[in-house]
């Protein structure tokens, strides 16, 4: 078993789930289940850096659980649980802290955004990379999938595994991303210089992964273009047209060329309605399953996952005690 890689990824549970979280980043979840030791968190101490509700918030951590398991994540096959059940990730996070220097987090473009758009500048928002990097770590993953909005973050968790490495001994594996190589990052449908996200206000900039077919179809229809009605690729002059192309692309796993031969020409209005078309295909298994599921089979797995993998994270845990001096007598 040990020459099997570990997969580890996350994701916040801060809104309904779009199609930019599935295409940049579940699907690589669901799929590398077949080959790897895969490790999957909703990631709730990281939603908590941004206003939140906690009369809200049971319910909105494991709607986003049901999510997760509605896309394809197998309990049977992977790890799956709340990062707030698992106390060694926190424990990491402030080891890894002492080795942090301000200068890394001061660059992240990630902590400007959000505050740039008026998030409150705290503390745990500051440190989020270390807090990622000690959820990475803990478990020594070695292969994390994630969206090209998190190469940035990834980055300093390999800067932070070197660190440790060489300041106490070789022991974390130094992780490399998986991002896709279409769809790494779908961008809002309302304005594509934006990446689609969960916090934006407009719920007309994303298509969520449960939305019914007509909205999916409306929303799609809706989405900010251009005026010269050719399809192509061209992320300069054609920022809509490309994030649409994208899409299509990750949904039908056919080649942007292809569809641009298909496309090209036949204007917005048949580009769009294949576009929905194809993203309402992808989309239906996702709406089937989440229908199929109940509340009390979901939190079942989360509190399963949560006892195996706070065992193996308890493994590593007296492994890095050991190595900083925390060791018993
Ligand atoms: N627009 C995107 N395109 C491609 N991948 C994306 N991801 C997020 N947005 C896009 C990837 O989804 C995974 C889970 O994301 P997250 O929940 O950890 O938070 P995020 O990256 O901050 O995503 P959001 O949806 O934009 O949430 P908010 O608005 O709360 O910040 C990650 O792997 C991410 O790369």
């Amino acid at each position: 078993m040990d020459h099997i890689k570990t997969v580890f990824s996350g994701l916040q549970p801060t809104g309904n789930v779009h199609l930019g979280n599935y295409l940049g980043a579940l699907r690589n979840w669901v799929k590398l289940q077949d080959d790897y030791r895969a490790i999957y968190c909703v990631v709730d101490l990281h939603a908590m850096t941004i206003d939140y509700d906690p009369a809200d918030y049971v319910r909105e951590r494991h709607e986003a659980a049901r999510v997760l398991l509605a896309c394809g994540i197998d309990p049977k096959r992977s790890l799956f649980y709340f990062q707030s059940e698992v106390p060694q990730h926190v424990e990491l996070s402030w080891i890894l802290a002492t080795l942090t220097p301000m200068g890394v987090l001061n660059r992240m473009t990630q902590f400007k955004d959000k505050t740039e758009r008026g998030g409150t500048a705290n503390l745990g928002l500051f440190a989020y990379p270390v807090l990622m990097a000690a959820d990475i770590m803990v478990h020594h993953a070695q292969l994390v999938p994630v969206g090209d909005d998190q190469r940035q973050h990834l980055e300093v968790t390999r800067d932070l595994a070197e660190r440790f490495n060489n300041r106490y001994g070789d022991l974390f594996p130094v992780p490399e991303a998986l991002i896709p190589e279409t769809s790494a990052r779908v961008m809002a449908l309302t304005d594509p210089t934006a990446k689609m996200s969960k916090s934006d206000p407009n719920m007309r900039s994303r298509v969520l992964l449960l939305d019914p077919p007509d909205v999916v179809r409306r929303k799609i229809r809706a989405a900010v273009t251009d005026s010269e009605p050719t399809v192509r690729h061209d992320w300069g002059d054609k920022p809509g047209v490309s994030n649409l192309l994208e899409i299509m692309s990750g949904a039908t796993l056919r080649p942007i060329p292809d569809l641009v031969d298909d496309y090209g020409d036949g204007g917005y209005g048949r580009f769009k309605d294949a576009v929905a078309e194809a993203v309402d295909e992808m989309l239906h298994p996702i709406r089937a399953a989440y229908a199929e599921l109940d509340e009390i089979d979901v939190a079942a797995v989360m509190r399963d996952g949560a006892e195996t993998a706070k065992a193996s994270a308890e493994g590593f845990q007296r492994q890095a005690r050991a190595a900083v001096g925390l060791a018993n007598r």
